[in-house]
């Protein structure tokens, strides 16, 4: 999955794709490069960003998911509000990714219920604005599959079926440094909640404390590049569906490298199948 953000504030990109030109130029590069799915999201999640207005969002994000989808790319779109996800899915959009797993906006699952779109239910405690007071946990992984399971209960009685839900661990959402080295180590416990995980680690903070970089600015995107290639083989090894990357050619090919090692059949062909 490419990232597209079309907002002027996201952590590692911002700013860079805000006109919708540019924007769709760059998810078309993305999928020319290998990106099997391109995630257009018009409001930024980066710690203590502000939320936007929903008006906002969808005047960022519908002419890109519009353009994308019409290119015969599959496009998810990654909101927090009902009213977007459900106007992002008549442009074309095919998946909602909500990092919040519907706790942002109540009217959210049911929305989605009502189309046919799949939804990413992200582990998330709170706003981005104070994201980190909730980063309190006795055991992370315990934690996380517990209220993500709450979250996919929410969304079966929402009226979404297990089969159109992706769970996503929300690495960086409300988590610090080691606390997402723990989620990540105990992936395989949350692949036996839905058939489909999601992981979305790059260019996070926790990878450029792992190489030992200041926490910002993030000024040399090439080394969270490869830190991103390395996690993202990691969770698909670890059994994962999907990883969510800003920059599709380091991972795509480690994970090139990583089937030769693991042999044909293995992995690899588990992450993309429905
Ligand atoms: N991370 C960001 C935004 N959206 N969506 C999912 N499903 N999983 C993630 O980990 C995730 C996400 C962080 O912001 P970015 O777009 O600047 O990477």
């Amino acid at each position: 999955m490419g990232v597209v953000n079309v907002t002027p504030d996201s952590f590692s990109d911002g700013g860079r794709f805000v006109d919708a030109d540019a924007a769709i130029a760059h998810g078309l590069r993305l999928r020319a490069d290998g990106a099997e799915i391109l995630d257009v999201g018009g409001e930024s999640t980066r710690p203590g960003a502000e939320r936007v207005d929903p008006a906002v969002e969808q005047e960022r994000v519908l002419p890109v998911v519009r353009a994308l989808a019409e290119a015969g790319a599959e496009v998810s779109v990654d909101t927090m509000n009902a009213t977007t996800a459900v106007a992002a899915v008549a442009a074309g959009a095919l998946i909602v990714n909500d990092v919040s797993g519907g706790l942002a906006d109540p009217e959210l699952l049911a929305a989605v219920a009502a189309t046919d779109a799949e939804i990413v239910l992200g582990h998330w405690r709170g706003p981005s604005a104070d994201m980190y007071a909730q980063a309190q946990y006795d055991d992370p992984v315990r934690e996380v599959v517990a209220e993500l399971a709450r979250r996919v209960e929410a969304a079966a009685a929402a009226g979404i079926p297990p089969s159109r839900m992706i769970a996503d661990p929300g690495i960086g959402f409300g988590k610090r440094g080691e606390q997402n080295w723990a989620v990540l180590r105990g992936l395989p416990r949350l692949i036996g909640l839905v058939p489909r995980v999601l992981v979305g680690t790059s260019r996070k903070g926790f990878l450029g404390s792992a190489l030992g970089e200041p926490d910002a600015p993030v000024d040399d995107l090439a080394r969270r590049d490869l830190a991103t290639a390395v996690t993202s083989v990691l969770a698909a090894q670890a059994g994962a569906w999907a990883v969510r990357v800003h920059e599709v050619t380091p991972t795509r090919d480690a994970l090139r490298v990583a089937q030769h090692w693991e042999g044909e059949g293995r992995w690899m062909s588990r992450t993309r199948s429905r």
